[in-house]
């Protein structure tokens, strides 16, 4: 969704979380490569707020996606973002790098706790 792209980052900007909000969340690490997101499956448990932090160790600007999720953010070249997440129901949720040509994409599982 690159068309939103200014105004998304705009309001990211104005909507940084509290040190409190995120103390409270399981933060899941999660680094891109050149050849895929690695681990390229993620695991946390229903009910959980959730921080996705990516470091984006391959070699170009990325962003981090997700429809299932409804989060975008980018990830310039060896930066570290965070998105939020949940509270989740069981079940497959898919992210994505959308500047990636190849499609490279990931998956947060989520389990009954
Ligand atoms: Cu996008």
């Amino acid at each position: 969704m690159k068309v939103l792209l200014a105004v998304g980052f705009s309001l990211l900007c104005f909507s940084l979380p509290s040190v409190a909000e995120i103390s409270e969340r399981t933060v899941l690490p999660l680094t891109l490569t050149d050849n895929g997101f690695l681990p390229a499956e993620l695991t946390a448990f229903a009910g959980n707020k959730l921080i996705i932090r990516m470091t984006n160790k391959s070699s170009r600007v990325a962003e981090l996606e997700s429809y299932d999720m409804k989060f975008e953010k980018i990830a310039p070249q060896g930066k570290t973002v965070s998105v939020f997440a949940g509270p989740l129901r069981p079940g497959k949720y898919r992210f994505f790098d959308d500047y990636s040509l190849s499609g490279y994409s990931g998956w947060l599982t989520i389990r009954e706790e």
